[in-house]
Order: C-alpha cells, then sequence, then structure tokens
C-alpha cells in the first residue's frame, strides 16, 4: 500500500472539487488543460465520463485519449483493471467505465496529441 501511493503521488494528480452529482477534476500538463468528469454520480456498473482538454483556452479536439481505471490487490480481492478508449463527441472524449465494485479507484489518463507526445496524468475517484 506504501509504494502505492508514493507511486501516486510522485506522478501528477488532478485535484478535484466533489459534487453531489459527480466528478469534476481539473489539472494541467504540458501546456494543456484536462478536465475529467460525470454528470452523474458514479456507480458501481456502467458510467460516463468524458475528459476535455484545451490549450490557450481553446479546445482540442484531434488528440486520442484513453484511461485505465485500476484497483490494487486486497485481502481477499485480486487487482482489478478497465480500461477504455475515448470516443470524441463534439469537444468532450467520451468514456464508458464498467466499477465492478465500490471503494477508490485511481486512474491514469493518457492523451496522445497531433505532435505524437503521450501525456500522462493520475488521480483517483471514489465510489
Ligand atoms: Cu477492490
Amino acid at each position: 500500500m506504501k509504494s502505492f501511493f508514493k507511486l501516486i503521488f510522485a506522478g501528477f494528480l488532478l485535484t478535484g472539487l466533489l459534487f453531489a452529482n459527480g466528478i469534476d477534476q481539473n489539472g494541467s500538463k504540458d501546456g494543456y488543460d484536462i478536465e475529467l468528469k460525470s454528470d452523474k454520480t458514479l456507480v458501481v456498473g456502467t458510467n460516463d465520463i468524458y475528459v476535455k482538454l484545451a490549450k490557450d483556452g481553446e479546445y482540442l479536439t484531434n488528440a486520442k485519449v484513453k484511461i485505465k481505471f485500476f484497483m490494487p490487490e486486497m485481502p481477499g480481492m485480486p487487482y482489478m483493471e478497465y480500461e477504455d478508449k475515448a470516443k470524441l463527441v463534439g469537444d468532450k472524449y467520451i468514456l464508458n467505465i464498467n466499477f465492478t465494485m465500490g471503494g477508490t479507484w485511481q486512474y491514469q489518463l493518457k492523451f496522445k496529441t497531433a505532435d505524437d507526445i503521450v501525456h500522462t496524468v493520475r488521480g483517483s475517484v471514489n465510489l
């Protein structure tokens, strides 16, 4: 558990406000502004989460976005993960995530920009 948290804090963290209705986490990396959001409260089962990317105040719609949610192994529970590649709809990168249990899920969000650079941000959600 200790090394796991070290790993998380060594990486980039999106900071978030917790709203009654879903998540809204914001951060920036390499000059890009990142927003990770869900309109509904996250639940066990399928969830729509979306990402918006912006640079200099303009939405970025030519990136490739994917996310991996994972939960470390715990007593009586194996390591779990779920990955999805985003589908762009308008200026939102839509992700469909199936959480198999409640608790804290860490995520690693990667987006590849037109210059072929992959940017990674990390964070976590609770459900
Ligand atoms: Cu678990």
